[in-house]
This record gives C-alpha cells, sequence and structure tokens, in this order.
C-alpha cells in the first residue's frame, strides 16, 4: 500500500462512492464517507447499506466491523478524496448538466485541503469540469495552486448497476490528470483494488471517454429501436431479424424495448450535446428516438384494446431494467402516465420492487398485461394462471421476452413490439419524425 494515502475521504455514498469506499477500507485504508443524507449515515453506522447490489451489504458490514470505515456529513482532512455525487440533467427539450452537487461537494472538500493532497472527480461530467471548473473552486476555497500544491484527476466510474463490486475490480480504468504526477498518484491509490488494466490520461480526455462509452450505447440503442418501427412498419419480426443480423462478424444490433432509463445513458449525451451543439446531431436524434419508445409502446396497446378509457391495464416492471430494483427514469413511469390520462385504470407489479399485491391479483378483472422490464422471474408465469383471471386476454410484450406460442395456446392476444407480422403499422412513425424535424430545427436555431 502507498503509505502517503494512508487516509481517504469519499464524498457520496451512492452506488458507486459506497463501494468504492468498502473496497478501500478493505484495502487497509482509513475511509470517511461523507454523504448528505442522514439516512445513509444513520444505515451505515450500524454496517448497513441502503443501495441494494449483490455482495454490497456484506462488504460493507466487514469494513465499518473492520473500524476502518466511518461516516460523517462534511469531508475531514485526509491524504486522497474521491467526489461521487450525481451529475443529473435539468431542463425539458434539451437538457444541461446541472454540476450543483459536484460544486458543493468540492468546495466543502476544498476547506479541509492541505499541500500534498490528491483530489479526484468520479461523476460523470461535461469536458473541461475537472480542469476548469473543480479546479478553480479548490483553489479559491484552500488558498493552494493545482498542480504544485495538490494533485487533481478524473477518473470517471464505469461500472454496470447489478454488477457493481465486480466491475469496480476487474474493469479498465481510465485516470486522466491535470498533470502526469496527479494521473500516477490516483494510479497507486485505484491499485489497491482494481484488478483490471489501469490506463493514463489528461483529464478533459478521461471525461470525454466517459461520455462517449454511453453515447455509444444509447446511439446503438436508438438504431435497435429505429429499426423496430421499421420492422412493424415493414411487417418484419424485428427479434428474428436481429438473430440473423448477428452472425455477421461485425455486426452487434442490440435489443429494442419500451426506452431507456437509469441516471446514465439517458442523461450523459446531453452533456454533449451541451458542449458541442453544432456537431451532435446525431447524439440528440438517438435521445429523441429513445424517448419516443414509451408513447409507442401506449400506442401499441391502445390499437390492441382499441381505445384505453376504462380499460384495466397491468403493468409487469417498473425497474429502469431487468434485475435492479432501481426505478429513476423508468420508462415505465412515462408508459403508466401516458395509459392513465387516456383513462385506462393501471396497476403495476415488479418482481424485484418488493410489491404488496401478488399478480395474480392484479389480473383480476383486467384487460392487458405489458410487460414493460423483463425481470427472469416473469419467465416462470404460467400463462394459463393468468388467462383464467383476466377479463380480456391480451398481452403486449415491449422486450421480445415471452414465449408466443405458449401465451397465444393460453388464449391471448399477443402483440410484441417490433414485430410487424403481427399489426398494422403505427402512426408512432409520423409522430417519431415530427419530433425529430422538431429537434433539428431546434438545434439549427442553436447554432445560427
Ligand atoms: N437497454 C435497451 N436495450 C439494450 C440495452 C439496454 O433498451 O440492448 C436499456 C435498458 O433497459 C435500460 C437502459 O437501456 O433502460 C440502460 O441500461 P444499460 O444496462 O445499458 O446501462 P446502465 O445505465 O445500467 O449502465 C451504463 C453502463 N454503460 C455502458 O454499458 C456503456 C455502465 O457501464 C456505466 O458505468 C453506467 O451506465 C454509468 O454509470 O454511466
Amino acid at each position: 500500500m502507498d503509505s502517503t494515502m494512508s487516509r481517504v475521504c469519499v464524498v457520496g455514498l451512492g452506488y458507486v462512492g459506497l463501494p468504492t469506499a468498502v473496497l478501500l477500507a478493505m484495502s487497509g485504508r482509513q475511509i470517511v464517507g461523507v454523504d448528505t443524507n442522514p439516512h445513509v449515515l444513520e444505515a451505515l453506522a450500524s454496517g448497513r447499506a441502503l443501495l441494494r447490489e449483490p455482495g454490497l451489504a456484506a462488504l460493507t458490514a466487514q469494513a465499518v466491523a473492520s473500524g476502518r470505515m466511518v461516516g460523517s456529513s462534511q469531508p475531514e482532512p485526509a491524504d486522497a478524496f474521491i467526489v461521487a455525487v450525481p451529475t443529473p440533467v435539468r431542463g425539458l427539450a434539451h437538457k444541461r448538466a446541472d454540476l450543483t452537487f459536484v460544486a458543493s461537494a468540492v468546495e466543502a472538500v476544498a476547506r479541509v485541503l492541505r499541500p500534498g493532497n490528491l483530489v479526484i472527480l468520479e461523476s460523470t461530467s461535461p469536458p473541461g469540469t475537472t480542469e476548469h471548473m473543480v479546479g478553480p473552486i479548490l483553489e479559491r476555497g484552500s488558498g493552494l495552486h493545482t498542480g504544485c500544491d495538490f494533485l487533481l484527476c478524473h477518473c470517471p466510474e464505469r461500472v454496470l448497476p447489478g454488477q457493481v463490486l465486480n466491475e469496480i475490480v476487474n474493469n479498465a480504468r481510465i485516470i486522466g490528470g491535470i498533470d502526469r504526477a496527479s494521473a500516477e498518484a490516483a494510479q497507486d491509490l485505484y491499485s489497491s483494488f482494481v484488478r483490471g488494466k489501469i490506463v493514463l490520461t489528461d483529464a478533459t480526455t478521461a471525461e470525454l471517454v466517459k461520455l462517449m462509452e454511453n453515447i455509444h450505447r444509447d446511439v446503438n440503442i436508438a438504431l435497435a429501436n429505429e429499426l423496430a418501427l421499421v420492422a412493424e412498419h415493414v411487417g418484419v419480426n424485428i427479434w428474428e431479424a436481429i438473430e440473423l443480423a448477428n452472425h455477421h462478424p461485425r455486426v452487434q444490433v442490440l435489443r429494442p424495448g419500451p426506452g431507456v432509463g437509469g441516471h446514465c445513458i439517458a442523461v450523459d449525451p446531453w452533456f454533449m450535446v451541451g458542449a458541442a451543439p453544432r456537431f451532435t446531431p446525431l447524439v440528440a436524434a438517438s435521445r429523441a428516438v429513445n424517448d419516443g419508445m414509451p408513447l409507442h409502446v401506449v400506442d401499441l396497446v391502445e390499437s390492441m384494446l382499441g381505445g384505453l378509457a376504462g380499460r384495466r391495464v397491468v403493468i409487469l416492471g417498473l425497474t429502469y431494467k431487468a434485475g435492479v430494483d432501481d426505478t429513476r427514469e423508468s420508462p415505465s413511469a412515462v408508459v403508466i402516465e401516458h395509459l392513465r390520462r387516456a383513462g385506462a385504470h393501471v396497476s403495476a407489479h415488479d418482481a424485484v420492487v418488493a410489491m404488496e399485491i401478488p399478480l395474480d391479483t392484479l389480473a383480476d378483472g383486467a384487460d392487458c398485461l405489458v410487460l414493460l422490464v423483463d425481470h427472469q422471474a416473469y419467465a416462470h408465469l404460467d400463462p394459463s394462471v393468468i388467462a383464467a383471471r383476466m377479463r380480456r386476454k391480451v398481452l403486449v410484450d415491449a422486450r421480445g421476452f415471452f414465449d408466443v406460442e405458449a401465451w397465444t395456446e393460453a388464449g391471448f392476444e399477443v402483440a410484441r413490439l417490433g414485430d410487424g407480422r403481427q399489426y398494422e403499422p403505427r402512426p408512432q412513425l409520423d409522430r417519431q419524425s415530427a419530433q425529430l424535424d422538431r429537434q433539428s430545427a431546434q438545434l439549427d436555431r442553436q447554432s445560427a
């Protein structure tokens, strides 16, 4: 262990900060975990994690029991500081990065900063944030100078919710230093628990790389979604078509779905659009395609039921993706809101988030089931048991998840997203292109 960094302060104990803090504690360092939420600190004091993530509860209990991890509502003097706070977006059509959490976390760090310290920003941020915002805030608050007196890096987190601990340890890590000495100091710190390759670069490159990764995924999901709409229009089953296309050695089409949720992929592309609006029409168009998907699902339900007013609809899946209990920015919320606005009676079930009412009871007298999240537990549903409870037997599958034959045999009329063999062209295609026209007109105005 690098003896110069025996005490580390981790600011923000969310799904990145907490696992990082406990891994650092288990590597033998003394950790102060900082959070503004008193519930997080209360839980930590008794060795508990409020987040559900495989392996995290046990490791948190161990780190706290070892006496090497304590909680605090304010940063305390340390050798190194890791800032892992949220960077959301604000605004409606065109969204902008909201860096207020970063700014206040860094201001708090500045108050206890001492010569020789290392500060690392892990939060996903627009290019230039570390150098042009974090550095100056630290300088103003401490009277010290970046590079001469303290070290500064951007080291973006890249972990997949549901596999956070495994990915923190095993993924390759990009460290962007404000100078070489900063990057090397951060490398020393991370190499105590990262087994993946550690690659050094400058801070702004590291910021851009992180955005590129999530944009790569967003654009590719948008492509899959757009192809699903085309498949419906031309009478093809997208699920079969994707499988066939993916036989090509250099093609990997992702999976269409009811939209992109979570607090990363639907958010980060806006940081790049904000930084370079003239040069990001593809990034902005992909956001519009993905944001249009929940409405498309609503259209599917409406056309299957011949209207929505008074219809009883049961949603399967509230989280933003399968296997996690996180409902933030979930497309399900948008689908439910639009169904309700159109007069449908909507109830919802989620196989991961604890629900009080069992699915059988929810299905009583329902007209339609809508699968929005492909939680593994739904693979074990018995279509004939559910069919017996329903008033009308309609299934809309927005993930290409269910065995259509089995559900059809049980008496269901089934519509799968992207399966044009089953239904007529949708008005959504026109709605989506109108949305894209509006978006590019807006970009034109901005860049004029
Ligand atoms: N989705 C699809 N089709 C697909 C894949 C995903 O519709 O083929 C949807 C999901 O249902 C979900 C959304 O996209 O609503 C995002 O899910 P995800 O699993 O793609 O990503 P996140 O948001 O859980 O985590 C991403 C990861 N980034 C990449 O894979 C490039 C993770 O590595 C990042 O660390 C994380 O964002 C982050 O914190 O930035």
